[in-house]
C-alpha cells in the first residue's frame, strides 16, 4: 500500500484502526483509575498515525516485530482486543497467561513476534526471522520497530549492521517522540535526525512527519517495496510525540507545556479526520458508524476480560521452569553427542518450527 494510490475504503480502514487504538488506550486509562489493570499502563497518544499506517503497508505474509508503544500495529495485523484487554486485567486466558500485563505478546500465525523488553533487543530477533525468509526466498518484508532511546542501544546497531551486510529484506521504524522517560532527544544524541544513522551502514533513511498517517504509508511503503525487492533495509523515523506520561504512573512534568500543547495541536487523529472531511471521503454518517463499531469491540473486549478468570495460582511456576526430567550427560547411553556447531548447522537446517506454522498459517 503506498500513500498516493489509497482508495476510499482504505482510507476509512486506516482511520477504522487509529481510532480503535486510541479507543482500546482510553478504555485502559479508565480501568486502571478503576484499579482494575494489575501492572503499569503503557500508552502511546499521538503515535497512531506512525503504528497504523507503518503496519498498512504490509502484506499478509509479512512479519511486525513491534515495541511497547506499538498497540496501533497489533490492531492492523490483528492482535484480538479481547487479548489485549486479558493482558491488561492479568487474566488466565490471556497469551501470558496472566503472567504480564502488558503488550509483550506475539501471534507468529498473524506475523507478530513478540516484543522483548529490553529495549534494542528484539532488533535482531527481526533480522533472524528477515534472514530465515530470505534463505527460505520468500517475498516475505519484516517491519521493526523501536524508539528515539532504544537507537543508543547496542543490539539496535548491531541488527542495522547485520541488516545491511546481508541486504535483509527488513524496515527499521524509529519512533522518536521526543523523549526516553525524561530524557529529551538532544541528551540523547548529537545528530538532527535519527535517520541519519543510516549512513553509517550504507542503507537509505528518512525522517518523516510521524503525526501525518499519509506520509508514514507513503514513506514506509518505499521502504517495504525496496525490502520487497530484494534491495535490502532502510530506515524510517517517524517524528511524533508522546503526549501523555512514559506510563500512567508519570506526570511526565519535565515536558514543558508550551511543547505539549504544540503537539497536541498536531493531534494525528483530528489531522487525519479533517483530511477525509475535506475530500468528503468521511461524512458525519460514516464518522458515527465507525465510532459504533469500535465501541462495540472495545465494549466486547472489556466485558470478556471482566467476565474471565483470574490466573490460577497453582500454575503459577508453569513456563518459568524446565519440567523435571533426566538430563542427558555426554558420553552416556542416549546422549547426543554432536559437538555444539554441529547441532547448531543440523537445527539451521531443519524448519523453525514457529515460523513454519506461521508460513502454513498464512498460506504460503
Ligand atoms: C535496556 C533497557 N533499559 C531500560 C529499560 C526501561 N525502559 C523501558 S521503556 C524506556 C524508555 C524508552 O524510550 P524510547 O526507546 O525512546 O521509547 P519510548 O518509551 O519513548 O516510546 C525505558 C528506559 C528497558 N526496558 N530496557
Amino acid at each position: 500500500m503506498s500513500g498516493k494510490n489509497l482508495e476510499r475504503a482504505d482510507l476509512l480502514q486506516i482511520y477504522h484502526f487509529m481510532r480503535l487504538t486510541r479507543a482500546m488506550e482510553d478504555r485502559t486509562r479508565t480501568l486502571f483509575l478503576q484499579g482494575k489493570v494489575v501492572g503499569g499502563v503503557y500508552t502511546a497518544q499521538g503515535h497512531e498515525a506512525t503504528t497504523v499506517g507503518a503496519a498498512m503497508t504490509l502484506g499478509n505474509g509479512d512479519f511486525i516485530v513491534p515495541q511497547h508503544r506499538d498497540l496501533g500495529m497489533h490492531m492492523v495485523r490483528g492482535t484480538s482486543p479481547r487479548a489485549v484487554m486479558c493482558q491488561w486485567l492479568a487474566r488466565g486466558n490471556a497469551p501470558t497467561l496472566g503472567r504480564d500485563g502488558q503488550i509483550h505478546i506475539g501471534d507468529m500465525h498473524h506475523g507478530i513476534v513478540p516484543m522483548i523488553s529490553l529495549l534494542g533487543e528484539s532488533l535482531p530477533v527481526a533480522c533472524g526471522v528477515a534472514l530465515t525468509m530470505k534463505m527460505r526466498k520468500r517475498p516475505t518484508v519484516v517491519l521493526a520497530s523501536c524508539g528515539d532511546g532504544a537507537t543508543n542501544t547496542g543490539p539496535f546497531h548491531e541488527a542495522v549492521n547485520f541488516a545491511s551486510v546481508q541486504k535483509l529484506p527488513l524496515v527499521f521504524i524509529i519512533e522518536n517522540n521526543g523523549y526516553a522517560y525524561s530524557t529529551p532527544t538532544y541528551k540523547q544524541f548529537a545528530v538532527q535526525n535519527l535517520s541519519e544513522r543510516a549512513k553509517a551502514y550504507d542503507i537509505p533513511g528518512e525522517t518523516v512527519d510521524g503525526n501525518d498517517v499519509l506520509a508514514v504509508v507513503e514513506a514506509v511503503g518505499k521502504a517495504v517495496e525496496r525490502a520487497r525487492g530484494g534491495n535490502g533495509p532502510s530506515i524510517v523515523e517517524c517524528k511524533t510525540f508522546r503526549v501523555r506520561g512514559h506510563s500512567e504512573a508519570d506526570k511526565a512534568d519535565y515536558v514543558p507545556k508550551e511543547l505539549r500543547d504544540e503537539w497536541l495541536a498536531k493531534d494525528p487523529i483530528k489531522r487525519f479526520e479533517a483530511y477525509l472531511k475535506n475530500e468528503q471521503v468521511l461524512t458525519d454518517a460514516t464518522k458515527a458508524e465507525i465510532e459504533a463499531k469500535v465501541k462495540a469491540i472495545v465494549d466486547d473486549a472489556v466485558r470478556f476480560a471482566e467476565n474471565s478468570p483470574a490466573p490460577d495460582a497453582t500454575t503459577v511456576a508453569d513456563y518459568v521452569f524446565a519440567p523435571d526430567g533426566p538430563i542427558a550427560i555426554v558420553g552416556e547411553p542416549g546422549a547426543d553427542n554432536s559437538r555444539y556447531i554441529n547441532a547448531l548447522d543440523r537445527r539451521i537446517n531443519q524448519p523453525f518450527s514457529t515460523i513454519s506454522k506461521a508460513e502454513e498459517a498464512v498460506g504460503r
